[in-house]
């Protein structure tokens, strides 16, 4: 298939970048960078970046802190191509898709194209409420926008607050600042900026 540029004018969209082991590219910090800089063409310019953040493993203990970041994209890739292009870049710097929550070089995570909702609301809402056990064994197969995680996690929601606050949750109706509101302050706590680290968009 072509790229399905045809017919899509240019929409916004955000990406959870994270990492957490090195890649060939390097430590997380340089891998990320490189992605930024690997994702852009033609098709997609990369039009704001978050703040940089290390946070604590999701699951707890199951390996290093991360760095987690957002970038706010625009880009006439349809959603699917959109999510191909990242799984090829995340590709290129060594990741492997085995074990659910295993620690990763290079994690690039649609979390939304503006209020798009995929494949549709009920199978979205069957992501979302799927309970934390079954999380860690079932992971969807085709992609669902928005991101089923991001109201329950302060890595994403943080980066995600830097870029757009007031982006509305086309499902649960909150926008991103009202999702991060309801996160744990503890939570929150530990989402930590780095200083002194920078990620141009140009
Ligand atoms: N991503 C995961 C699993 N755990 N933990 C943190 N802190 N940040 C992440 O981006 C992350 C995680 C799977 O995508
Ligand atoms: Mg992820
Ligand atoms: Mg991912």
């Amino acid at each position: 298939m072509g790229k399905q540029t045809d017919n899509w004018a240019k929409r916004r969209a955000w990406i959870a970048f994270g990492a957490n082991l090195p890649s060939t590219a390097g430590a997380p910090i340089e891998t990320l960078r490189a992605a930024v800089r690997d994702l852009k063409d033609a098709d997609l310019a990369i039009t704001a970046v978050s703040g940089i953040y290390e946070t604590p493993c999701f699951p707890k203990g199951a390996g290093p802190d991360y760095i987690n970041f957002a970038a706010e994209i625009e880009t006439s890739l349809a959603p699917e191509a959109l999510l191909a292009r990242l799984h090829e870049v995340e590709h290129s710097f060594g990741r492997v898709r085995k074990i659910r929550w295993a620690g990763r070089p290079i994690d690039l995570d649609l979390m939304a194209v503006e209020d798009e909702v995929l494949p549709d609301i009920a199978s979205v809402n069957s992501w979302i409420t799927l309970p934390l056990a079954e999380q860690s064994v079932r992971a969807p197969d085709q992609l669902i926008l928005p991101h089923p995680r991001i109201q329950d996690r302060a890595f994403m929601l943080i980066p995600f607050a830097d870029l757009a606050p007031d982006w509305r949750h086309p499902i649960l109706g909150q926008t991103v600042a009202e999702m991060l509101a309801s996160r744990p302050e503890v939570e929150k706590s530990e989402v930590k900026p780095l200083a002194g680290l920078e990620i141009l968009p140009e």
